[in-house]
């Protein structure tokens, strides 16, 4: 075992030193480019760069600087002038490589060359970006011969929207609507949920509704860690007298307490702002129950006084009301107590809260959606803001936090297996083409079809699939019997080892770099998370000249696997993107209106969004009350008490599969990401303590063996019956069979797991 590890209980706030502390530990590592600077200055400012990392709003004012700690490492980690060049790959076999971790594989640096996989030698070499293209066409043609839909188009939830406009229509004149990305192993979900009852599938909360919550109720979102920029609008909330409540099976520091390292004053008294007034720790999965117990108390307290729900509103915009009142009426405390893990009272107060409010907002993240029951979840937590009329009103309103930069921009844009949510016809008239009508592969099918073997060629835009993908194990292994692998990156990463019998690795700009085409500079587009669309220029040398714009590299790869057809443009969209969103909005009229002009809006323009205007573009036509399927969202352990639920994690020094380092300061574990936090009573009853080593072995009926060795025991103030550990470590510990139902989102948040005491001392994965 490492002697850097260091587990010791964090005293401080968010932000604050830590946070100055921990940048400047990261610059040094990352020996950054002096461009470094002057890029962060110029972070989520107009005119500036739109943040890699998180999705959250950009302020038509910003702070002087207006990052975070996490943001400002994502643009490090890009900015790094460490480089995997073709002598780095030369010297370093595939294989030796998937005995490196997460973070060494990064850690080599950007990606400067288009690289082949040798199979006879077992390395990347560097080729001609003519040749990888035509050798990437001629393999498409012929798979596309036998069956277009044997191919999956992946994208990773930062690329563009041009990039991503342009990748859909790739897929979709390729012959198929196999457009899975990161969003089907996140919000996809919210996706789901939020149509069927408000008739939208984003949320409706804007940033300056933060400045007229009356009560904030926050579920499953570690904003500390994952969106820190939204602490901001957070503490002056709290500072205005906005109530805060948070639900959550972790004390999440950011969520407890925070100082803004934007503030001198702050930094310097060493003043911090107490974010949450109530701090209910919920078992995993156990929102549901809390939320119908918050109801049902609303329901009593309006049975024994009234003037607490909002009539005139449910009168008017609702449907269901009835069917939802009478579930709260017949389920018994004793049952939501067990099954949320929170005591009635706790509930009752909660309530309390919530009459009080007249704008009540709901914020959540992957600890509502990553759960078999993750729809429902969503649901119910509406159900909840229903009932005082807290959608389409100032201060209240919906609000999931998306992850990925650009995800929900992605998707609208086209990036859906979901044909029905893509305006084809419209497709069909601008470039006379059939497009494919049946639905595509999501994350989760895609996985089913590449361990059968009926997927034969992956393209990657971005990201880390096969290492955020459930079933590790069994995934690593079919992986390489495809045909055909295409990754376009930045940077080296685990899923670019196991590769088909035809491999590319393909590096792209990053988003901060100068992206020169023919017509001059370029600039891109995102959506943020409060369904904002804003511009981003690159203003960072490109770390190797060889490096193509992803819009580039997507419409060589048309070209060379597609019949020419004239009237798309590839070439002219390459040459100047404003051309490409010029097709965005003759795709999409109503939302993209004079997209290269409104792009500079100051804060982004805002997509028109139904449910806060109250109109329900739903079946009823109304805003749907769901009486909820399951009261536990997670999976039943029945009697078993030596089942676990596992919450697999972020860290505070990760971006997804991305490590940073092995610092996660406010959970106190430094030096090592082997570790499985568990509750002391727990620990008792199986007979562990403090610092021993255990395997996590999954409990599952399918008789296939899941285990993750080697991890250190953290006793922790996590609820009983429930443990966690980090992602994307434990994947290997979840059967690729637990998703949500309807959305398919993988349940990362609840897999069941028996903890076993290893004999004798494993070798813990040491620090850098
Ligand atoms: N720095 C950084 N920023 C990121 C990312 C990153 O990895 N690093 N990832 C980005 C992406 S893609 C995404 S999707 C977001 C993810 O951001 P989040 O939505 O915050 O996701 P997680 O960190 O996985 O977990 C969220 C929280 O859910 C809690 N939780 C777990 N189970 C339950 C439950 O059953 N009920 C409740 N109420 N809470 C539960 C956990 O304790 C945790 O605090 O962040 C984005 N931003
Ligand atoms: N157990 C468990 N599993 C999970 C989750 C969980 O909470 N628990 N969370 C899920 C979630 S919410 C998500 S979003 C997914 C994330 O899944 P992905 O989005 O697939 O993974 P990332 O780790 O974000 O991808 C990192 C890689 O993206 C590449 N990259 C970075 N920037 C760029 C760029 O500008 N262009 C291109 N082309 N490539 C770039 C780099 O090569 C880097 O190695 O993981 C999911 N998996
Ligand atoms: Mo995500």
């Amino acid at each position: 075992m490492s002697s850097h590890v260091r587990i010791k209980r964090y005293e401080g706030p968010a932000g604050g030193w830590g946070s100055v502390q921990s940048l400047f530990k990261n610059a040094l590592k990352n020996k950054v480019r002096l461009s470094t600077l002057d890029a962060l200055l110029h972070q989520n400012k107009k005119s500036g760069f739109a943040c890699v990392s998180c999705a959250w709003a950009k302020p038509a004012k910003p702070h002087p600087a207006e990052f975070c700690e996490n943001g400002a490492k994502a643009t490090i980690w890009e900015l790094t002038s460490k480089k995997a060049t073709p002598d780095f790959f030369a010297a370093h076999t595939v294989t030796e490589l998937r005995s490196w971790d997460d973070y060494s594989l990064e850690a080599v640096g950007r990606l400067t060359h288009p690289m082949r996989y040798d199979h006879l030698l077992d390395i990347y070499e560097p080729v001609s970006w003519q040749l990888a293209f035509e050798e990437i066409g001629r393999e498409l043609k012929a798979i596309r011969a036998d069956d277009p839909k044997k191919v999956v188009f992946y994208a990773s939830g930062r690329a563009s929207l041009e990039t991503s406009y342009m990748y859909q229509l790739l897929a979709r004149l390729y012959g198929n609507n196999n457009l899975p990305d990161s969003s089907n192993m996140c919000h996809e979900t919210t996706s789901v949920a939020l149509p069927e009852v408000i008739g939208q599938p984003v949320g409706t909360v804007r940033l300056d509704d933060f400045e007229h919550a009356d009560a904030i109720f926050f579920f499953g979102q570690n904003t500390g860690s994952n969106s820190p920029r939204m602490l901001h609008q957070l503490q002056e909330a709290a500072k205005r007298g906005c109530t805060i409540i948070t639900f959550n099976p972790l004390k999440e520091r950011g969520l407890e307490r925070f100082t803004n390292p934007q503030s001198p004053t702050e930094m310097l008294t060493g003043s911090e702002t107490r974010i949450s007034h109530r701090y209910y720790q919920v078992k995993a999965g156990g929102d549901i129950a809390a939320i119908t117990g918050i109801c049902k108390s609303l329901f009593e307290r309006e049975a024994a006084s009234g003037g607490i729900l909002d009539h005139a509103f449910i009168a008017e915009h609702c449907h269901g009301f009835d069917d939802f009142r009478a579930y709260c009426h017949e389920q018994s405390w004793g049952v939501l107590e067990a099954e949320s893990g929170l005591k009635r009272e706790e509930m009752e107060e909660a309530a309390a809260i919530y009459a009080r409010a007249n704008a009540v907002m709901g914020v959540f993240g992957m600890g509502l959606t990553q759960h078999k029951h993750g729809v429902t979840s969503v649901q119910t937590l509406i159900n909840l803001l229903l009932l005082r009329g807290n959608i389409g009103k100032p201060g209240a309103g919906i609000c999931p936090v998306r992850g990925h930069s650009n995800v929900q921009g992605q998707r609208t844009v086209g990036i859906s297996e979901k044909p029905e949510l893509v305006p084809l016809d419209k497709l069909k008239e601008l470039y006379g083409f059939e497009p494919p009508r049946e639905e595509g592969l999501n994350t989760v099918d895609a996985c089913y079809g590449i361990l059968s073997g009926d997927v034969r060629a992956f393209v990657g835009l971005g990201g880390n699939f096969l290492r955020a993908v459930p079933e590790t194990g069994p995934m690593e292994e079919a992986w390489p019997r495809m045909r055909l692998t295409v990754q376009v990156a930045t940077k080296l990463n685990r899923g670019h080892l196991f590769n088909g019998d035809v491999a590319y690795l393909l590096p792209c700009l990053g988003r901060i770099e100068v992206d020169r085409q023919e017509t001059g500079l370029q600039v891109v587009t995102m959506e943020d998370s409060t369904a904002c669309f804003h511009a981003s220029k690159g203003r960072a040398r490109p770390i190797s000249e060889h490096l193509l714009s992803e819009p580039k590299i997507v419409a060589e790869i048309a070209k060379a696997s597609l019949p020419v057809n004239p009237q798309v443009p590839w070439d002219d969209w390459v040459a100047d993107y404003s051309e490409v969103r010029n097709a965005i909005e003759a795709t999409y009229p109503e939302i993209f209106k004079d997209f290269n002009k409104r792009m500079w809006t100051p804060g982004g323009f805002e997509k028109p969004l139904s449910a806060n205007k109250r109109e329900w573009k739903t079946e009823t036509g109304k805003a749907n009350f769901r009486v909820p399927k399951a009261l536990s969202a997670s999976f039943d352990n029945g009697a078993d008490k030596d089942v676990l639920r596992l919450i697999t994690l972020r860290s505070n020094d990760q971006f997804n599969t991305t490590v940073y380092g092995y610092s996660d300061r406010f959970r106190g574990v430094e030096g090592t990401r082997m570790i499985v936090f568990l509750n002391p009573a727990d620990m008792a009853r199986l007979g562990l303590r403090d610092a021993d080593i255990v395997t996590l072995e999954t409990a599952s009926s399918d008789n296939v063996a899941r285990s993750r060795p080697g991890l250190r025991v953290v006793p922790y103030n996590i609820p009983e019956g429930c443990c966690g550990a980090y992602y994307p470590e434990c994947n290997v510990l979840i059967p690729l069979a637990q998703h949500a139902e309807q959305s398919k989102v993988p349940a990362a948040k609840s897999v069941p797991v028996r903890v076993v005491k290893q004999d004798g001392q494993i070798q813990l994965q040491a620090a850098e």
